[in-house]
């Protein structure tokens, strides 16, 4: 069984060589362990210090794509490389990597697909109780969405086996956390958690450096995310509101109207129906939705397929080259094998 630990990197120069050097080296139950740092056109030499340390893979991407597109460039690396687990973790050491060997555990075991790691967020010093409650919340709002019972959603340390990674889809460019949950909920793919412990904070957080901006993000996120499974309910819901408003005027007016004073209330009458006709236009969106929807997951269906035909080649042709004696050249670039010069 091979285990590929990933790193998703943006000018992590300064802390990462600390974090590579705390992963474990070998855990029981696992034959491997491979290391791969995702570059996400880092303007520092995180690049040089990831190859110095003997990291096996890179995948190098020129220009900053976000931690959404960084950390699917991951692991479609690890899938291509023959990866059965892929665990993600921080660059700035925020997670203690002996508790890799917790993350993993259950995958190894065959109980579960996905294993996140759930921070102990009201102990953690260095954090403002506005965000330690703002963390709570956003777990909360993903724990609705997504049917789950994940304590820690925005938690970045986890673990997936081979089969739930063939499976993923990200399409927001914020971040990959929320919106893995909710799909995996939604899609009843296996999922734990398991208490892990942190570190000192080494530096500060690049993803929530403004309160409002992490808010507004998050919750957009779990909207959209949440809409693409259910959007029948979201659409019935605001339809409902602006029918049920237009109902309530047109009540009214009705009752202006059978007491004679109908005529002065036309303002009310026409207020009624356009709101009563948005409601109804609403639902129609939302039938329309839920048709996209169904076939979204007819799609994923194909994709998996199709990945899993395309890894599961390049796994076995890795492994033919590992097995030969030739000294495979390691470096990636975005998924794709790239020959580096000596
Ligand atoms: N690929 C990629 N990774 C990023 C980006 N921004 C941050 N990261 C990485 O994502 C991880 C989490 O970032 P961090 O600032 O620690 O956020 P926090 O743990 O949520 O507070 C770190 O390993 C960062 O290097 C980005 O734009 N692209
Ligand atoms: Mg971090």
């Amino acid at each position: 069984m091979k285990l590929i630990i990933q790193i998703p990197c943006y000018n992590e120069a300064e802390t990462l060589e600390i974090a590579l050097n705390d992963l474990p080296k070998q855990i029981e139950g696992i034959d491997e362990i491979e290391y791969l740092i995702i570059n996400d056109g880092s303007k520092d030499n995180t690049v040089e210090v990831a190859r110095r340390w003997g990291v096996h893979y890179v995948v190098d991407l020129k220009r900053n794509k976000g931690l959404a597109k960084g950390f699917m460039a991951g692991l479609d690396a690890c899938l291509r490389n023959g990866a059965d687990i892929i665990v993600n973790t921080d660059a700035d050491n925020q997670y203690c990597a002996d508790d890799i060997e917790k993350l993993v555990r259950p995958i190894i075991e065959g109980k579960t697909d996905i294993v996140i790691g759930e921070r102990p967020v009201d102990d953690t010093e260095h954090w403002s109780p506005l965000k330690k409650r703002l963390q709570h919340l956003g777990s909360w709002v993903v724990r609705k969405a997504s049917r789950s019972d994940i304590p820690d959603a925005p938690s970045g340390f986890r673990a997936y086996s081979r089969e739930a990674a063939m499976r993923l889809n990200v399409v927001n460019e914020y971040t990959y956390t929320l919106e893995t949950i909710v799909q995996a909920g939604r899609s009843k793919i296996p999922m734990e958690s398991v208490p892990i412990r942190t570190n000192a904070e080494l530096r500060p957080s690049r993803l929530f450096n403004s309160m409002f901006g992490y808010v507004k993000k998050s919750m957009l996120t779990i909207l959209r995310a949440f809409m693409m499974y259910r959007p029948l309910m979201v659409f019935s819901i605001i339809g409902s509101i602006f029918f049920l408003l237009g109902f309530g005027i047109g009540i009214r007016f009705l009752v202006f109207y059978f007491n004679g004073s109908g005529a002065g209330h036309m303002q009310s009458l026409i207020l009624a129906s356009t709101l009563m006709l948005l409601g109804f236009q609403t639902f129609i969106v939302g039938l329309e939705a839920d048709i996209i929807s169904a076939n979204r997951k007819i799609l994923e269906d194909v994709q998996y397929h199709v990945r899993k035909l395309d890894y599961d080649k390049d796994a076995e042709n890795k492994r033919k080259e590992d097995g030969s004696g030739s000294q495979p050249e390691k470096q990636v670039v975005s998924g794709k094998k790239k020959k580096h010069g000596k």
